[in-house]
């Protein structure tokens, strides 16, 4: 399948790419590097080197002798990505390319207007050239379980059926987002879900959960290959974060109580979630919602975790109670459904000791690299 993954320079994306390059398919990444220039912004760096996307393309081919042609460019720009869609006639469009920190859309005014406009615009773009340019294509779009925030009930996937003075519907999920990034993913669904009913494209809403790891069979093969793995208090996302604390010594950061619970999934579930989804294309004029997640935890029983696997290695590890510099409900019902993707075949790879061994074990060959001033969470929801 030619198969497009714009935000291939990423976190999810560079393991997805190489993941569908290797299963055979034809791909092409699209990027603006623009997550290499927040680095730059934010005095910051992954906690593994990583190599330019030229190197890595080249490496790849070298050690598989697959080709994975680059577009470097912005989604923004219209005149760009419409030649993206003529070079490679996608059959599926796999969209990562958004910004995706909630505390990064959260620093000020300029941040959140960024955030909204780099991510719901440039989504309508790749909506608009799919229109004109390959109305076959199926968007396979990262969304994010956020985007239901934390309801008082359970958490369906995507839609809800409802009975209302004696009628009923089937319709969309209640949104009740936490910060101005988890918001453009709703207004990324909803336009979405226009599109769909409006041009009849196909798309599947990937609402994925807080991805940990870093490495997948791909990633480990060299390293000029290696992921990028965030620690800080604005990219940094829980789990990952609690791992490189524990690796440099610093105190596991539990913001508030720790009773807050998120949905997770493991970087090598995400690879094949996105292949999944590609594999069984949604139907024409559908708008499917997949949960993309295999496991919830609370925030503390992740630093629990971390701590007695950390003691297994011989390093001390201490929680810390931070005030909650988000606003955020902390102790509150969760309950979401995750049927879908396991009913296609995932085959979950569940969070374990060894696993967490592992990922500790990798970051802390690179914990002289860590900026220990970025550490701490700086920006406040209020
Ligand atoms: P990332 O920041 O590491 O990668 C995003 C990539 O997209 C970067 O390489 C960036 O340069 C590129 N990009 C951003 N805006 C662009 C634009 N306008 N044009 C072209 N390229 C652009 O993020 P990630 O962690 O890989 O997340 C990928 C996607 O998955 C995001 O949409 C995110 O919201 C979603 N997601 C991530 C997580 C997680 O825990 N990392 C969880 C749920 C959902
Ligand atoms: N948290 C801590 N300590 C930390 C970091 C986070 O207690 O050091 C808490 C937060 O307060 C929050 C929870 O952990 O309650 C999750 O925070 P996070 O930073 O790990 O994740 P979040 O901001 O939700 O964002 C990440 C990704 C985003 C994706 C989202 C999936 O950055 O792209 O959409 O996870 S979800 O959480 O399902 O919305």
């Amino acid at each position: 399948m030619r198969i497009v993954v714009a935000g291939g320079d990423g976190f999810c994306g560079w393991p997805t790419a190489l993941y569908l390059s290797k299963q055979g398919h034809e791909v092409s990444i699209v990027d603006n590097l623009v997550r290499r220039k927040i680095d730059e912004e934010l005095h910051s760096n992954s906690v593994t080197p990583i190599a330019s996307l030229e190197e890595r393309v080249q490496k790849w081919k070298e050690l598989t002798g697959k080709e994975i042609k680059t577009f470097v460019g912005d989604l923004n720009h219209y005149d760009f990505l419409r030649q993206v869609f003529i070079q490679t006639e996608p059959e599926a469009f796999v969209h990562f390319a958004e910004q995706r920190s909630a505390p990064y859309s959260m620093i000020d005014r300029e941040h959140a207007v960024y955030t909204q406009s780099n991510n719901v615009l440039g989504n309508l773009n790749v909506l608009y050239a799919i229109k004109e340019y390959a109305p076959d294509c199926h968007l396979i779009k990262l969304g994010t379980m956020g985007e239901y925030g934390t309801p008082n009930i359970d958490i369906e996937e995507g839609y809800i059926e409802i009975e209302h003075n004696g009628r009923k519907d089937t319709l969309p999920y209640p949104k009740q987002p936490g910060s101005f990034y988890h918001l453009s993913k709703v207004h990324d669904s909803h336009n979405i879900m226009f599109a769909c009913k409006v041009w009849g494209i196909k798309a599947t809403d990937l609402n994925q959960g807080v991805v940990y790891g870093l490495h997948t069979n791909e990633t480990e093969m060299d390293p000029i290959l290696n992921n990028r793995i965030d620690y800080d208090g604005v990219y940094g996302t829980a789990l990952n974060r609690f791992l490189i604390q524990a690796a440099i010594g610093h105190d596991l950061t539990v913001y508030g109580s720790g009773s807050q619970t998120r949905a997770f999934l493991n970087i090598k579930d995400t690879v094949r979630c996105v292949e999944i989804a590609a594999n069984n294309p949604a139907d024409k004029g559908e708008f499917r919602v997949f949960n993309q997640f295999t496991e919830y935890f609370t925030v503390q029983e992740l630093a629990d975790k971390v701590k007695v696997v950390a003691d297994k290695l011989g390093i001390q590890a201490n929680i810390a109670h931070l005030e909650n510099p988000r606003v955020e409900t902390e102790e509150h019902y969760y309950h979401a459904v995750n049927t879908k993707l396991r009913d296609l075949g995932l085959e979950p790879n569940l969070l374990t000791d060894n696993v967490l061994e592992n990922i500790l074990e990798t970051v802390i060959k690179y914990k002289d690299r860590v900026i220990k001033e970025n550490v701490l969470p700086s920006i406040s929801w209020k």
